[in-house]
């Protein structure tokens, strides 16, 4: 058998998320039109044929300097380690290609990479082959592929060019296993998605989920969970209006859930707790599954 790791990084929103779930052809990793949506490192199991391919989607790398940010970083550096591949993708929309050069630069790894120019739908095709000279020119021995994962162009071409670096082995994951999270990490993404869909601003970004309970009965699965919030006054940005806005997150979460599930969900609680300062808080990150 065929098996190897293959990590998918980049900065972020240029399409991370969306191209792990395009790969699997299901939903691991949640994807919203925000930057800073993928948090942790997230395993999507694919078997094709004799192949094993064990995809990591990373948190999007940028220098944001709060405990959290860092954690989100050196979780995306340490999923390029001990890899057979990295798929690293640019945004094709960008104006200057100058920080994905950073970034690519700053990924300390000896595993041969592919760049993966997505959104090429957004460009003329002039810019693409521009781009793609640009790049050509700072790293001539890189393979580079153009895509739009979002029109499904480009997703076989980018596992025909990963094929080569599988090596023979055990697989690492039985079949039928899809991804290393479990249906709490999944609950708790889910709301995660959810706040950055119905939220503006940085309340998403300055919360957190906590599963405090996800268990499958005879009615369907119970989930118990809370979100964690940096600043008082977003409580009331996030419960609403008589409780409008919660009201709202809980029934898209268990729609979402049930259609990634296909289970019934019995009941979602959610509470809202503060709690200034988790952001920067190395005990209270690690609580929430960020970092040690
Ligand atoms: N136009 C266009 N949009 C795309 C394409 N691929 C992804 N997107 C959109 O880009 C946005 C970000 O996608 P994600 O998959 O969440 O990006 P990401 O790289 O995982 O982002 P982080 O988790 O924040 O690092 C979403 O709105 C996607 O629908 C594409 O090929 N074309
Ligand atoms: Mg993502």
């Amino acid at each position: 058998m065929k098996v190897g790791f293959i990590a998918i990084l980049g900065r972020p929103n240029v399409g991370k998320s969306t191209l792990l779930n395009a790969l699997l052809s299901k939903k691991v990793s949640i994807v919203t039109p925000r930057a800073q949506t993928t948090r942790d490192a997230i395993m999507g199991i694919l078997n094709e044929f004799d192949h094993q391919y064990v995809f990591v989607d990373t948190p999007g790398i940028f220098d944001g300097s709060a405990g959290l940010d860092r954690e989100m970083r050196k979780s995306a550096f340490t999923s390029s380690r001990d890899v057979n591949a990295i798929l690293y993708m640019i945004d094709a929309s960008v104006k200057s290609l100058d920080t994905d050069f950073e970034v690519y630069d700053s990924i300390r790894s000896d595993a041969p990479r592919i760049i993966v120019l997505n959104k090429i739908d957004l460009i003329r095709p002039q810019r693409g082959m521009e781009l793609k000279a640009e790049i050509k020119e700072k790293y001539p021995e890189v393979t580079i592929l153009e895509a739009s994962i979002k029109e499904n162009f480009g997703i076989k071409e980018i596992k025909d060019a990963i094929e080569c670096y599988l090596e023979e082995g055990q697989p690492f994951f039985p079949q039928g296993v899809l991804t290393d999270k479990d249906m709490a990490y999944q609950a708790k993404e889910v709301i995660r998605e959810k706040l950055l869909h119905f939220l503006h601003q940085e309340v998403p970004h300055q919360s957190a989920v906590k599963i405090d309970r996800c268990e499958e009965t005879a009615k369907g699965v119970v989930i118990e969970a809370t979100i964690i919030l940096e600043k008082p006054n977003h409580k009331g940005i996030v419960i609403g209006k008589g409780g409008e806005m919660i009201k709202k997150i809980g029934f898209a979460t268990r729609t979402e859930l049930g259609r990634m599930w296909k289970k019934p969900i019995a009941s979602l609680h959610i509470e809202v707790e503060v709690d200034p300062g988790w952001r920067n808080d190395p005990r209270k990150l690690a609580e929430l599954g960020y970092g040690e």
